[in-house]
């Protein structure tokens, strides 16, 4: 399976990030790739290939032209406004302001808060290009994918399944995966299915694709009553208008292993070939692994290869495999290539 990657990802390393009232080293660190880039070598995978450039009128196709500016600029707005540190969103657009419906503030700090849906995930000189670099690798797999058939991994980093169609947060800041989904579209597939087997929820996917009936998504993630992003990923989130069936959420509780958890995956492998997907789009965080600390499933490494192995028994679909979350460092590597591996097998 060929991996695609860019080393443009090291641009984007933010020093802090806001967790339990401390700035800490962010977990969504630059060496997350180095122990997934040795586990493909020494399991014999191909040398990684550089992305093409990065192609942005399909992001544009997803995410507001305003909120793709302002990941492009609000750097320099911030550093022009004097700010010494990095920029971390202070006020929210939250529920009954009236303002989070209207135009963005003028002003940098509001335009912060205002396209933020968090404050864990700092934006820094080298993000937006760092981002630009990751939806590169994923739009090169997906060519690849498109010409050839089979699979291919984008080694993406930053991840993109929290990034919304006008916000930033979760580490994520250009959603890949609903890059990729529209480009399997655009390319002639009729319907495409998006698998986020990342332990958090992918409210960004499932916003940009609510009201779509050509692009399932499925997710198995934390319940939002016990796990982050919180507010999105309750099991009654089903869609809406032409999109109606065309979402489902499998939320998991505090301490769920494989055998629960490869359920929700066989539901959402069903709902998937029923729906008549052509082509397969998987957010692929490994972050449901029993040591992941800042999760809570109980997945071991062997459960990985399994997963990965139904993937390709189940469906036997096309299909692009996009990094998204996973901090237990060392076995980011491990279980990464384990799902790819048993993907293969
Ligand atoms: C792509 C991805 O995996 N993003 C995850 C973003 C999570 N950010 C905030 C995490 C807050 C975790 N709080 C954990 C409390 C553990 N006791
Ligand atoms: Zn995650």
């Amino acid at each position: 399976m060929q991996t695609f990657f860019s080393e443009d990802h090291r641009l984007h390393f933010p020093q802090g990030e806001l967790h339990g009232g401390e700035l800490v080293t962010p977990f969504e660190r630059p060496s997350r790739v180095e122990y997934v880039l040795r586990q493909l070598k020494e399991r014999g995978f191909p040398a990684v290939t550089t992305p093409d450039a990065v192609d942005l009128s399909i992001a544009h196709r997803v995410h507001d032209a305003g909120f793709l500016n302002f990941l492009e600029t609000a750097w320099d707005e911030w550093k022009a406004a004097g700010n010494a540190g990095e920029i971390i969103a202070t006020g929210f657009a939250a529920r009954r302001m009236s303002g989070a419906f209207r135009p963005p503030p003028r002003d940098i700090d509001g335009k912060v808060g205002y396209y933020a849906l968090a404050a864990e995930t700092a934006i820094t000189g080298g993000t937006w290009k760092a981002a630009c670099s990751s939806l590169a690798s994923a739009q090169s797999a997906q060519r690849h994918v498109a010409a050839k058939g089979g699979a291919a991994f984008a080694l993406c980093r930053p991840p993109g399944h929290h990034a919304a169609s006008d916000m930033f947060g979760g580490y994520c800041f250009i959603n890949n995966a609903a890059v990729v989904a529209e480009m399997f579209r655009l390319g002639g597939a009729g319907k495409v299915a998006v698998l986020d087997v990342d332990f958090h929820h992918g409210n960004g996917t499932q916003e940009i694709l609510y009201a779509r009936g050509d692009v399932l998504f499925a997710s198995l993630h934390g319940h939002p009553e016990d796990a982050y992003p919180y507010f999105t990923g309750y099991a009654d989130e089903s869609g809406e208008g032409e999109g109606e069936g065309a979402t489902a959420n499998y939320p998991m509780r505090p301490g769920t292993a494989y055998g629960e958890w490869s359920q929700a995956l066989d539901e959402a492998i069903a709902r998937i070939k029923a729906f008549g997907a052509e082509a397969l789009v998987v957010s692929l965080g490994v972050d449901a692994y029993k040591d992941d600390p800042i999760s809570f499933f109980k997945l071991e490494s062997e459960d990985f290869r399994r997963c990965g192995n139904r993937l390709a028994k189940g469906l036997g679909l096309p299909t692009v495999f996009l990094m998204e979350g996973g901090y237990a460092i060392e076995a980011v590597g491990i279980n990464t290539v384990n799902v790819l591996e048993g993907f293969a097998e």
